[in-house]
């Protein structure tokens, strides 16, 4: 395959590709146009890009209708914010799904060790991952959680869990608890009333069709983490204290100016498209795909219950084939998809795809087409011919 092949890409659960056109035509021109350093100094070109800064601040704030929202790197620095600046104490008990991805599992599993935390797993069931919020409640009850940490929808699976229930049932068994959701996979796509939720997490280059380089956090409630990296920020320097809110309390370093123009360029392209006619086409190819794959003989689609509605996400395993030899036949095709365990071991192991070394996903955006799917349908269906 040479670069001018192109590329069936059904890979955006780990990242969204292509960018909408204005992505990559804002991230060149702010260098040459307003490429300051937002917050230092009152030049012209700082100026010009603390605009810049504020003005995506306003976009993300209203997309993800939230009173507040602090930029980071990453989604995976955003949930350690949260998670390392939550105090949590020992004997504290963290619920989390069984779908949550490294980003929390890691940190959680840190401060287990080191802190003597109690992680336990919210009751979800095996067939259909559907959480039982029954189970969940009674748990609550006997054991009231501290943090709860939830993946809104999985990046392994495309499972869509209620997190709004979820929050109201954490918040009525413990008024203090502190609820995050990573919304890495579904902010923009899905929406969400953040009532009871502290902190969700966003990521600027999956369901957000920015670029790589800016994520973060937007905060429902009144409740904020304390922060987890410390430096300059532009404002109140003659203090050695970080300020004491708002987002530079989160914001330490200068900013990814080009990311934030990305996220900006991005931000608007989701409104004029609008979150339902996203949402409409994703789910309509992600019916298509489900109905593809399980119509092939010898395909096994997670979770094997028709019913459950998958979230732009589908992962499958071929009958007596390993997911990292199906990626490779499917990649000398020129069909991008993602074999593992996708940073995400939990979910495998809940799934029982560890030991087969995890399943190969498929990941759909508006950029994809029916006749991806169907490239998708007759590389398998002759994968499958072959086995
Ligand atoms: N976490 C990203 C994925 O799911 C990279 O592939």
């Amino acid at each position: 395959m040479n670069s001018e092949t192109p590329v069936v890409y059904l890979d955006n659960a780990a990242t969204t590709f292509p960018k909408p056109e204005a992505v990559y035509r804002d991230m060149d021109s702010v260098y040459r146009s307003s490429g300051g350093n937002a917050g230092r100094g009152a030049n012209p070109l700082a100026r010009r890009a603390a605009a810049l800064v504020a003005e995506t601040r306003e976009l993300a704030q209203t997309w993800l209708s939230a009173p507040e929202v602090t930029f980071s790197p990453s989604a995976t620095i955003a949930l350690n914010t949260i998670i390392f600046g939550a105090n949590l104490r020992t004997g504290d008990v963290v619920y989390v799904s069984p779908f949550e991805h490294n980003s929390v599992a890691r940190p959680l599993e840190h401060l287990r060790k080191t802190l003597g935390i109690v992680v336990r797993q919210l009751s979800y069931d095996k067939q259909t991952m559907v959480c039982n919020l029954d189970a969940i409640r009674a748990h609550f009850r006997i054991e009231p959680p501290s943090m709860i940490c939830v993946s809104h929808v999985s990046n392994v699976f495309g499972i869509l869990s209620p997190v709004e229930e979820l929050a109201l049932l954490a918040r009525q068994a413990s008024p203090s608890v502190i609820v995050l959701i990573d919304g890495a996979q579904s902010a923009g796509l899905v929406p969400l009333e953040l009532a009871n939720i502290d902190a969700l997490v966003f990521s600027g280059h999956k369901s957000l069709y920015g670029p790589y380089g800016i994520a973060g956090v937007a905060f429902g409630r009144d409740w904020r983490p304390a922060p987890f990296i410390y430096g300059g920020t532009g404002t109140r320097s003659e203090s050695l204290d970080m300020p004491s809110n708002g987002s530079d309390r989160y914001e330490a370093g200068s900013q990814n100016i080009s990311a934030v123009a990305g996220l900006r360029a991005a931000l608007i392209w989701l409104k004029e498209t609008g979150r339902c006619s996203i949402y409409d086409h994703v789910s309509s190819l992600t019916a298509q795909l489900t109905t593809t794959l399980a119509g092939l003989g010898g395909v096994f689609i997670y979770p094997s219950n028709s019913r459950v509605e998958h979230s732009s996400v589908v992962s499958f395993n071929i009958n007596g084939v390993s997911p990292q030899i199906v990626e490779t036949a499917l990649g000398a095709r020129s069909i991008a998809v993602r074999a593992g365990l996708h940073c995400a071991p939990w979910a495998h192991d809940f799934a029982s795809t560890l030991t087969q070394g995890g399943t190969v996903r498929t990941s759909l955006s508006f950029f994809n087409t029916e006749q991806d799917v169907l490239a998708l349908a007759e590389a398998i269906d002759e994968l499958l011919q072959h086995a």
